[in-house]
């Protein structure tokens, strides 16, 4: 049997189990073909960008981890890993860009004096490649940041110099939304904080909002941008104290109308984000996602498929939160093949939404308001078992990437003729 009627039988057997059910598995496949997940450029290069030559995340907190071979060393080079990723990734979806990434044609831009000239033939890419476009201020890895504090800085001249980089970004991300016609996400993360208990844990915090202020002071329009702020429990350096913790960005969202990103690393260690969203949306009109997957700490490991990833799918499907979450993936390993780190943790965010999109949803919000959590249990485990493989199978032929079985040799294929070139 050729390999497409093998992928065809079993969807027409799928389909039937599934309606079964009371799931269309044709509209679930529909509605999953129109979510853009951002794909998030950093996982090509290990957070290093392309300020200069040799560029490597330096502070800030965050750490990538191995040495794999083939990283992307320069503009080209990242563009064509996306290309080659995105080949294997069904649907269409957005890039998520970090100003750090700016193309200045080999001369040195200070941060504050980024311009859209210099995100011009990113956003010519993406037209190219139909994606939209998100971005990130970059307040790490850079001599300002160096002592660890920058928007919440106590010195004038550091605060200021990262207020004009966000000012900056958020100009770019507005041309970016406007060419692109597709609202283009900032999202405000900064790494501050102490390493060891301060005296004061309120400065920094009124610092932080004063600068957030100032830096969204200027009106843009939703139809081009959008302001996004990240949380975070603690970093490598700021293990003490950190100035945007949960409570302080929920309290900055909420009270000036912006974007809460919620990164699945970013919280203690048994606490889920799949639990936040139907609360932290209670009281705002849209959030950032950053799918993660921490390890023991905020580690952002690939994302796979697992019960926390299946249960953040869950909540924004069953919420009926499609339209008010923003799908942005946050992880960087640099001990595997770059290249399959995005495919594989991309199409499991994808599968994860395809699994919550064949659930019956309806049918279950009966079953608990009716109080028989018996049936709720049951039918939980008998989901388990559904022919979803066939589903997904299908969903890769239709959207002409290849299936879970194939896309491997590509990537290795890739690796052989490109990536092990890189010296
Ligand atoms: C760091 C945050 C932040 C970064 C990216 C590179 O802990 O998660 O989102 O990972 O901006
Ligand atoms: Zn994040």
């Amino acid at each position: 049997m050729s390999n497409e009627k093998r992928v065809e039988n079993a969807y027409e057997i799928a389909k039937d189990r599934y309606s079964q059910m009371g799931v269309d598995v044709d509209r679930a496949m529909e509605r999953l073909a129109d979510i853009a997940v951002s794909i998030h450029c950093w996982q090509g290069d290990d957070v290093g960008g392309f300020e200069r030559a040799g560029a490597s995340l330096e502070g800030g907190g965050i750490q990538a981890t191995g040495n794999y071979p083939g990283k992307a060393r320069t503009i080209d080079e990242l563009r064509s890993d996306l290309d080659k990723a995105l080949e294997m990734i069904p649907g269409s979806h957005r890039l998520n860009l970090h100003a750090s990434y700016l193309d200045n044609g080999g001369t040195h831009v200070e941060r504050d004096q980024i311009e859209i000239k210099h995100f011009q033939s990113w956003i010519d890419w993406c037209k190219q490649n139909k994606l939209g476009m998100d971005f990130n201020p970059s307040c790490f890895s850079h001599p300002k940041a160096a002592d660890g504090f920058t928007l919440s800085s106590i010195d004038d001249g550091i605060r200021n110099f990262w207020i004009d980089h966000g000012i900056a970004c958020r100009k770019i991300a507005e041309e970016m939304g406007r060419q692109l016609g597709t609202p283009s996400v900032v999202n405000f993360w900064i790494p501050d904080g102490y390493k060891d208990i301060p005296v004061d844990r309120k400065a920094p915090r009124e610092r932080l909002a004063n600068s957030l202020d100032t830096i969204f002071a200027e009106k843009i329009d939703p139809k081009f941008e959008l302001d996004a702020v990240e949380s975070k429990l603690f970093g490598i350096g700021s293990e003490s104290y950190v100035t945007g913790s949960h409570e302080f960005y929920m309290g900055y969202a909420v009270s000036r109308g912006k974007l809460l990103c919620l990164d699945a690393g970013h919280y203690h260690p048994t606490e889920v984000i799949s639990d936040k969203l139907s609360s932290v949306l209670t009281f705002l009109d849209e959030i950032l996602l950053h799918v993660s997957r921490p390890v023991r700490w905020d580690s952002d490991h690939v994302v796979i498929l697992d019960d926390e990833l299946r249960a953040i799918a869950q909540q924004i499907v069953r919420g009926d939160y499609l339209d008010r979450v923003h799908i942005g993936l946050d992880f960087f390993d640099a001990s595997i093949n770059r290249v399959a780190a995005w495919v594989i943790g991309t199409r499991c965010m994808i599968k994860a939404l395809l699994l919550a999109l064949l659930e019956p949803v309806e049918k279950m919000k009966q079953i608990e308001n009716d109080g028989d959590y018996t049936s709720r249990l049951a039918l939980f485990e008998e989901l388990k078992t559904m022919p979803f493989g066939a589903v997904w199978d299908h969903y890769c032929v239709k959207k002409d990437v290849p299936q879970e079985a194939d896309w491997l040799k590509a990537v290795k294929q890739y690796e052989k003729d490109v990536l092990g070139k890189r010296a």
